[in-house]
């Protein structure tokens, strides 16, 4: 058992189990133990962490603790990368790293902002090498996810990380393509890709980038924009972004998450973004709410990222969450890189009830919101929607 203790002035305490995602004999298990898988047959798969049910607070037809059924919408599968996984993985692929002990990696996730952050995340990406390591780190992450109630998800991969630590794009696509096969088939997990392009690289680049994709093009469903924010607005990725509508791909990117509203009005002037990943700062501008109260474009919120970053805040009782959801927005609720920021949807979901006191039926809206906002066909949208309804008169 592992103790985790969220930072900062938060009075939210989370308890995990680290658990091992393990293959035998074809058959995927989330276990501390080797659970009988014998010898050869044996593979982890990924470290991930496994929420204990007693957090929940609806049930099952058996009245069995479950975490809310939801879509997750803003999750990088790169900060998914438990401790334990990237030590094993700098092991296997000679790759150094400040400590070996995963306890210490994970103690050093303290952050000033976003750009510290991302400092340890970029370099911590170089023990990523092999279509393998983009496979078990997508399947680990999709064990976790469904465990935690994800139905469905749309996750952002980095690829001009990788291409750029001389990794082959041919085995980020195997390696994730593969997962989400596995997932779908052994877990029921509706999930798709977006590829995000790194805003501090530039516009030609991001380019050149969706050129070098287009090969794999019914790989990804969409393209988003992350990384550093501040002094890379959404303008510079105007014509990356139209190349991308002409693919018919989805368009998202984080706007509004350290820089001021003018980043939300370019992603939508400019980009014809369909979400806004974060877009906190939307709430500074009146103008600005209402047209995306009356566009219905969704804001992929990420509460515990909020906090692990201070891009709100200290105390998650002061989130802006509530106020968002009163301007009539639609709002969901995702865990970003949930390695670093302390826990995963069902954790994010947990806390908010925790800290901000929201009832069954806020929790409800949240969930129904990210069917509502996720790129599912309507049907699917519906028949998600019809579960959350089902979990909410359990719960009560
Ligand atoms: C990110 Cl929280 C956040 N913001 C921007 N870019 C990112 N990449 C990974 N996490
Ligand atoms: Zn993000």
């Amino acid at each position: 058992m592992r103790p985790r203790v969220l930072g900062g002035e938060q009075s939210f305490e989370c308890r995990e189990r680290l658990v091992a995602v393990v293959r035998g004999g074809g058959e995927l298990h989330h276990t501390g133990e080797a659970l009988g898988v014998a010898g050869s047959d044996r593979r982890e798969v990924g470290w991930h962490l496994l929420q204990p049910r007693r957090l929940y607070s609806g049930t099952n037809e058996e009245g069995v603790a479950m975490p809310w059924p939801a879509a997750e919408l803003h999750v990088h599968i790169e900060g998914t990368i438990e401790s334990e996984f990237l030590v094993a993985a700098a092991r296997r692929n000679d790759v150094a790293l400040p400590t070996y002990d995963p306890a210490e990696l994970t103690a050093r996730y303290v952050f000033a902002d976003l750009q510290s952050f991302l400092d340890v995340h970029y370099s911590n990406l170089a023990v990523l090498r092999t279509e393998r390591d983009f496979h078990d780190l997508a399947l680990g992450y999709l064990t976790r996810a469904a465990a935690g109630g994800v139905r469905r998800a749309e996750m952002f991969f980095d690829p001009q990380t990788h291409i750029n630590n001389g990794v082959p794009i041919e085995a980020v696509f195997a390696g994730l393509g593969s997962a989400l096969a596995e997932g779908r088939e052994t877990l029921g997990i509706s999930a798709d890709l977006i590829m995000c392009f790194l805003r501090d690289l530039g516009g030609d680049a991001a380019e050149e980038m969706l050129r070098a994709a287009l090969p794999f093009r019914e790989q990804f469903i969409g393209v988003g924009l992350d990384s550093t924010e501040i002094g890379y607005p959404p303008s510079l990725f105007t014509k990356a972004y139209a190349m991308a509508e002409v693919e018919g791909l989805h368009r998202v990117a984080h706007a509004g998450e350290e820089a001021d509203p003018s980043y939300v009005w370019e992603a939508l002037d400019l980009l014809k973004v369909e979400r806004v990943d974060h877009g906190n700062r939307a709430m500074e501008d009146v103008d600005l709410v209402a047209r995306l109260r009356d566009e219905r474009i969704a804001l992929t919120v990420c509460p515990l990222s909020n906090i692990a970053l201070k891009t709100a805040p200290p105390a998650l009782r002061d989130h802006p969450l509530p106020r968002m959801m009163e301007a009539g927005l639609l709002v969901t609720v995702s865990s970003d890189d949930p390695t670093y920021f302390g826990g995963y949807v069902d954790d994010n979901f947990a806390a908010i009830e925790a800290e901000l006191g929201f009832s069954q039926q806020q929790l409800a809206t949240l969930a129904h919101n990210s069917f509502e906002a996720s790129f599912l066909p309507e049907t699917e949208k519906a028949r998600l929607r019809a579960e959350v309804d089902a979990y909410l008169v359990r719960s009560r």
